[in-house]
């Protein structure tokens, strides 16, 4: 693969760095994310609010595109070193309509970490925007700059927040150590559909957490998606 980030690509690499997160509108197509979203929803079809679909690439293998993304991991060799891994699988996280929102954090595993947290990143994490993310739909809220504090959120925790928004076919990226959460969808008929694909740096290994790919789907999926799975692969 070609490891040299385009001008888009530089660009959003220097967001990442000062403010923690960036949007890169349009990798994929708007049909392609539409298809995602919709088999998503009839895999949750019975449940309400905010829900997520863990080990989602076990039912949805075509999610395996997203998850090998050139761009994305591009970004993700700047970020994490070689070689990364894929961590947790694929998560679909569904905001319904009305659904409330979450609760400002900073990810796994910098819990398990002494305070002040590395500065480097222990995850870079993607939000595939498979709906629009607009303010009312329950698009994901970060606080700019704030993978820099070496602390998870305190109060109060909302100050200032900022949407990521972006158009069907967008991917959202974050270090994990930005806080973050689900807005709250205040629409009355607009849900909010996102692919969650996270990334890890080899040193960082707790694959029992994670919910694995069966083997006959790992199979069927190309050479480059095996090798970010071999981690997350059913023994
Ligand atoms: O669904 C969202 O927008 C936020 C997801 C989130 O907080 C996370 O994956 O850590």
């Amino acid at each position: 693969m070609d490891q040299n980030l385009n001008a888009a690509e530089e660009a959003a690499g220097r967001q990442l760095t000062e403010q923690g997160y960036c949007v890169l509108e349009g990798l994929i197509e708007e049909e392609e994310a539409a298809g995602l979203d919709a088999r998503a929803r009839q895999l949750m079809a019975d449940r309400s609010g905010y829900v997520k679909l863990e080990g989602a690439l076990n039912p949805i293998p075509a999610l395996a595109s997203l998850c090998i993304h050139p761009a994305v991991l591009r970004l993700a060799g700047r970020f994490l070193g070689a070689p990364f891994y894929l961590v947790n699988n694929a998560c679909m996280m569904w905001c319904q309509p009305g659904a409330p929102g979450g609760r400002l954090h900073a990810d796994w595993p910098l819990g398990d970490v002494p305070q002040p947290y590395p500065l480097w990143p222990l995850l870079l994490q993607t939000m595939w925007m498979l709906t629009d993310f607009t303010p009312e739909n329950g698009a994901t809220r970060l606080v700019p700059g704030t993978h820099l504090s070496g602390k998870p959120p305190g109060t109060p925790e909302d100050e200032g927040e900022v949407p990521a928004l972006g158009r069907r076919g967008s991917v959202l990226i974050w270090l994990g150590g930005v806080w973050h959460r689900n807005g709250t969808n205040t629409s009355a008929d607009q849900h909010r559909m996102g692919a969650n694909v996270a990334y890890i740096p080899r040193f960082v290994h707790r694959p029992e957490l994670w919910p694995r790919v069966r083997r006959e789907i790992y199979r069927e999926f190309p050479a480059q998606l095996q090798q970010l799975l071999e981690r997350s692969v059913e023994p």
